[in-house]
């Protein structure tokens, strides 16, 4: 997609001109400040290479002082902004639709404290969250939060977006763990509500609006999150199990009988293995799969601990019972690090997998869990009928229709990986999805965010009330709309 095949108009905005480049020169350092082509072009495109704009400047601050001069200067000029993190986010939220001015996070990496009593640490919001996981293990804790962007993505786009992940289930969401934030507001000023105190009833909880709002309000540029201590005893699982039914009542079981050390609960379909399978196969790479057989549904188990001997007692007890009583029909339990990593690269290699055929549709859903393969089912029985989609003809639009996700959150994401994007394809999908979801009371964004892609979608999941609220609180923070226009709110 490019700004020519967007559904909007560019808004009401200044033209950047020579006088602002001058401006952000006075105080940027040189290397900090882009205007080449070949620069701009890995901002200006989204991780999905679906999404493409066509900025002509990109600033990369080194302080907070700096994002100020830069907004309040954009604020009085009337230039759209796009602040940009990691650029992994999957709903066109994080590059520009037209020409707005890309303002990357990555120069603003710092650790800037920790409390190894409480687990309180505080950051530069432009630090990746892989770094700040690797430092916590080092000194015994864990950051709150893991998904497969982690070697890219950054604290401050994970806090923007409100990212979810892998072990949500556990730990919570980030509105939980992220005790303080530091913003810049698109005027200049800044919002100092970097606490790091647990409990604080001082009025509004300010922070909170920061937390997923997707640069609509400011620009997040420190962080403090509380963080777990490090798991002595980590445990990974992958089962089989022959139906959705199996796996909800796998669900149930995992709760009870695992209890306080379950730390993910994964569902992957098999048609979400083969894409991954032969993704490798296509690089030339051969991986051998979890399980000999190719089960309907496999799942992934993980417990975190402390007690080793009690962790596996706990897990064998669970697994057991579930052979027991025909749930899980197969398994394989990690033996080492290696094992644990590769089983979870399976999952993890998903996502990347799915995009490997030309292009993919991505609906990342909130569901309630007995229904959410049902919507799998009704996409991809519509796709057959309608004749877009065969498991023997390549020539038809679409390659496969799979189904994932972090069903301990009741999050599936449901991916529709396309041979190329058609109109036909298109309208099997949309308004049909949404449908589906407004009508069992689901999210049409559970953990990805609204973006460029989701605005229209929004009247799905939410009423018009909560909309017009949502807008007159964007408006508040940002009167002049330069915050990344033509998202998140319409
Ligand atoms: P970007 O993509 O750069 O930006 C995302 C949004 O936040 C944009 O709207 C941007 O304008 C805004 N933004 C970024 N930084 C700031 C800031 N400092 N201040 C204000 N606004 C800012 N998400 C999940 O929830 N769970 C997953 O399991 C998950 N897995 C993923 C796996 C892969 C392989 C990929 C590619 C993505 C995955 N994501 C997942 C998507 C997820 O949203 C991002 O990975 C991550 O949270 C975005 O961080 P980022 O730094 O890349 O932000
Ligand atoms: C995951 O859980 C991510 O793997 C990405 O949220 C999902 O690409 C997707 O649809
Ligand atoms: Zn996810």
């Amino acid at each position: 997609f490019t700004a020519d095949k967007y559904p909007v108009k560019r808004g009401n905005y200044s033209e950047l001109n020579a006088e602002d480049i001058k401006y952000f020169e006075s105080f940027l350092n040189s290397k900090d400040l882009l205007t080449d082509k070949k620069d701009l072009d890995a901002v200006n495109v989204d991780w999905m290479q679906k999404y493409r704009g066509q900025s002509k400047l990109l600033l990369k601050p080194r302080s907070v002082s700096e994002v100020s001069k830069i907004l309040k200067h954009c604020h009085d000029r009337k230039l759209a902004v796009v602040p940009q993190g990691g650029n992994t986010g999957l709903v066109g939220g994080s590059v520009p639709v037209f020409d707005e001015i890309v303002i990357s996070l990555a120069n603003l990496n710092k650790i800037r404290k920790f409390d190894d009593v409480s687990g309180t640490l505080t950051v530069d919001a432009g630090v990746i969250l892989q770094t700040a996981d690797e430092w916590l293990r080092e000194r015994g804790y864990i950051f709150p939060l893991d998904l497969g962007a982690k070697g890219s993505c950054q604290i401050g786009g994970n806090v923007a977006t409100n990212a979810g992940g892998l072990r949500l289930l556990r730990y919570g969401s980030l509105h939980g763990t992220v005790l303080g934030i530091e913003a810049v507001l698109p005027n200049g000023d800044i919002f100092n509500g970097l606490s790091t105190l647990r409990k604080d009833n001082t009025g509004l909880d300010l922070k909170q609006l920061f937390i997923g709002s997707e640069g609509s309000i400011g620009i997040i540029t420190g962080v403090s999150v509380l963080c777990p201590p490090k798991s002595n005893s980590v445990n990974v699982a992958w089962l089989g199990l022959d139906s959705y039914e199996a796996v909800q009542k796998t669900f149930k079981l995992a709760k009870n009988a695992l209890g306080e050390i379950l730390s993910s609960f994964e569902c992957v379909d098999r048609a979400s293995m083969e894409v991954v399978d032969a993704a490798l196969k296509k690089h030339d790479m051969e991986a051998q799969q979890p399980l000999e057989s190719m089960h309907p549904y496999q799942i992934l188990i993980e417990t975190s601990g402390s007690n080793s001997e009690h962790d596996e007692q706990k897990l064998n007890a669970f697994l057991e019972n579930s052979m027991e009583n025909e749930l899980v029909v197969d398994g394989v339990v990690a033996q080492d690090e290696g094992q644990i990593q590769a089983l979870w690269q399976w999952r993890e290699g998903i996502s990347e997998s799915s995009g490997k055929w030309g292009g993919v549709y991505k609906y990342d859903v909130s569901l309630p869990l007995p229904v959410m393969w049902d919507l799998v089912k009704a996409v991809e029985n519509r796709l057959i009928e309608r004749n877009l989609q065969s498991k023997t003809d390549s020539t038809k639009p679409v390659y496969a229709t799979i189904g994932y996700g972090h069903i301990g959150d009741g999050n599936l994401h449901l991916n529709v990986c396309v041979r190329e994007y058609t109109k036909e394809v298109e309208d099997v999908l949309e308004p049909f999805v949404f449908e589906f979801i407004a009508k069992h009371n689901g999210s049409v964004s559970a953990e990805h965010g609204v973006g460029f892609q989701k605005v229209h979608a929004l009247q799905y999941s939410k009423d018009a009330g909560a909309l017009k609220l949502i807008k007159e609180v964007k408006n508040m923070f940002d009167p002049h709309g330069i915050m990344n226009p033509y998202k998140f709110i319409e």
